[in-house]
């Protein structure tokens, strides 16, 4: 069912379904709940920086790979790994953290990273749907990658939904927390992080924080065929949505991001051809032919 697009990853897996316009990009460190570290953080962000510029994929899937072979324990992902977190963030320990640049300025700053910021933003901004496809636990910064999540889609026996920033003394107050008040409302938000209890799946549709729960041998079944439902309609339509339920929480940035792919759509139309032919050719440009539309 899944072809591999690229095999030079340590931390996830990156695949294509063949004849479709998904993919599915998974967390590969079962034994740590899907933990990620800087490393992993990195490829996640090349996967998917991938799966943006590739004009024929229109859904990408985002899970965990499992069972752990040590206990058969299912993650989504279980946030920062917490054995490389140092001073200032998480640490390339043990890892390869060269890169293109190995100033010493470079390698510095990589000290301490928090760079699955931007992994948020990109899902975020990225012009396709992102599906979490959980399969089993989403804690921490892992629990926040499901809310930034277009759509969540939840394993019945294995899915489970937990914040424990505050716990490790960390905190998401970002999309993570804000966001996810959008979704289940500002009571139930701060439940989430103050009192750190763990939902269910079923617990986390009521919520509002998760769309549907699935048996767990159909999990992928279904995520496959929500993504071809989603490729099979208009990319332009479901761009436009998508920066559309984006712009009103994003504020100027998510006008910018909705008003670029506007830009777009006027490019395309005779209009705005006359208005670069006028200017080439050196003439006043007449538009006049255009009505102004109500
Ligand atoms: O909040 C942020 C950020 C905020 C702003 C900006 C950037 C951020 C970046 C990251 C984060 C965070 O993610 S902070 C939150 C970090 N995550 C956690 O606090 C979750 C820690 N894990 C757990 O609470 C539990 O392991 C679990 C609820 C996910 C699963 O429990 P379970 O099923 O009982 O399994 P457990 O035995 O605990 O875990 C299996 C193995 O996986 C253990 O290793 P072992 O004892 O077998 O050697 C466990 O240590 C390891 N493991 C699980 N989660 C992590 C982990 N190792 C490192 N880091 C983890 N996050």
């Amino acid at each position: 069912r899944w072809e591999p697009v690229d095999n030079d990853f340590d931390d996830i897996t990156y695949h294509r379904a063949p004849e479709t316009g998904a993919v599915r990009i998974a967390f590969d460190r079962p034994a740590v709940r899907n933990a990620f570290r800087p490393g992993t953080v990195d490829e996640l962000y090349r996967a998917l920086d991938h799966a943006r510029k590739q004009t024929d994929v229109g859904c990408v899937l985002l899970t965990g790979n499992g069972p752990s072979a040590i206990d058969g324990g299912w993650a989504f992902c279980s946030g920062g790994d917490q054995s490389v977190r140092g001073g200032s963030g998480y640490e390339y320990r043990g890892e390869d953290e060269a890169g293109e640049d190995d100033s010493e300025t470079v390698r510095e700053a990589k000290a301490g990273r928090l760079h699955i910021l931007e992994v948020q933003r990109l899902i975020r901004f990225m012009p396709k749907p992102v599906i979490a496809v959980v399969p089993g636990w989403a804690v921490g910064g892992g629990h926040s990658l499901h809310v930034i999540c277009d759509l969540t889609l939840a394993s019945e026996e294995h899915a489970k939904f937990l914040q424990t920033d505050p716990d490790v003394a960390s905190f998401d107050a970002g999309f993570g927390s804000a966001y996810l008040a959008r979704q289940i409302g500002q009571k139930k938000a701060r439940e989430v992080f103050f009192l750190g209890k763990t939902y269910s799946a079923e617990e986390a549709v009521e919520m509002g924080m998760a769309n549907e729960v699935v048996a767990h041998e159909n999990l992928e079944d279904v995520a496959l065929e929500w993504a071809e439902a989603i490729t099979s309609k208009s990319p332009t339509a479901i761009r436009m949505l998508k920066f559309g339920f984006n712009a009103v929480d994003d504020g100027m940035v998510g006008q910018q991001v909705f008003a670029g792919e506007a830009t777009r759509l006027g490019y395309m139309t005779d209009e705005a051809r006359e208005g670069r032919d006028a200017f080439m050719e050196k003439r006043d440009p007449d538009f006049s032919e255009y009505p102004w539309h109500y």
